[in-house]
């Protein structure tokens, strides 16, 4: 009897130990799911956008000639399916202050020319959301690009720093207006050189994409506009040297 108790023991032991297993299995058939790999990684290398379809790329270059803010020498978009990638270049005569560069993302992300506001460098002011980081480490080398998110809180299609939610006071008890705050995984970068890429992860910014939305980017120095693209010539007429922004389609 004792031995025929052991013997169910046993079986009950085996069949504990073959549901591991089991669950295992099913486990791996979860991670058996395509996993979306993004073309792009954040490593500093840029050689990965060498590779990239070029006309899925969207490129903004700095026109030759007087341009206002001239800090910017190119910006590249590529979105796939997770991410907003952007490549960066950027003039080291300008950006000679290491310890702060905050770099802004504007994002018209619903492609909707009648939401959102933004900044005087492009019209329609149509951005919904501006993403604010720094691309450097406050210690004189680069850091990972991880933006706080701020909404757009002013009257459509006007241009201003309304950068918070509406009602919202952007002062200090309020993350300046951030939804958002700095740090929070939103998106990460790497620099060599004088060039720089990002990878902004679509879902964590609460906007309404569409598959064909625009953007504009700057670069400050203490906190001035030092460098934007897209950007035209400095004129009489323009002379900040207004432009659309950049229109990019997602890469489905
Ligand atoms: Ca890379
Ligand atoms: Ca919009």
């Amino acid at each position: 009897m004792k031995k025929l108790f052991a013997i169910a023991a046993m079986a009950a032991m085996l069949f504990a130990c073959n549901e591991k297993p089991e669950n295992n299995n099913n486990n791996n058939h979860d991670n058996d799911e395509p996993q979306f790999e993004s073309l792009i990684t954040v490593d500093g290398d840029f050689s990965d956008w060498a590779g990239l379809d070029a006309s899925k790329v969207s490129v903004a270059t700095r026109p030759d000639g007087a341009v206002k803010h001239d800090g910017l020498v190119c910006v590249k978009a590529y979105a796939d399916e997770l991410y907003l990638n952007v490549y960066l270049e950027f003039d080291e005569m300008v950006i000679a202050d290491r310890n702060s560069a905050p770099f802004h993302v504007y994002l018209n992300a619903d492609g909707d020319e009648t939401t959102g506001g933004g900044d005087a460098l492009w019209a329609p002011y149509c951005a919904e959301w501006l993403l604010e980081g720094n691309i450097f480490d406050g210690a004189g080398g680069f850091g990972s690009w991880d933006p706080g998110v701020f909404p757009w809180g002013g009257e459509p299609n006007t241009s201003g720093w309304e950068w918070h939610p509406v009602g919202v006071p952007a002062d200090e008890e309020h993350n300046w207006g951030a939804i958002i705050t700095e740090g929070n995984g939103v998106a990460s970068g790497a620099g060599a050189g004088n060039a720089y890429e990002i990878q902004i992860m679509r879902e964590m910014v609460p906007a309404t994409w569409a598959d064909t939305f625009t953007c504009g980017f700057d670069i400050q120095q203490e906190w001035s506009t030092v460098g934007a693209l897209p950007i035209l010539n400095a004129t009489d007429e323009n002379p900040d040297g207004a432009t659309t922004m950049m229109v990019v389609t997602i890469d489905k």
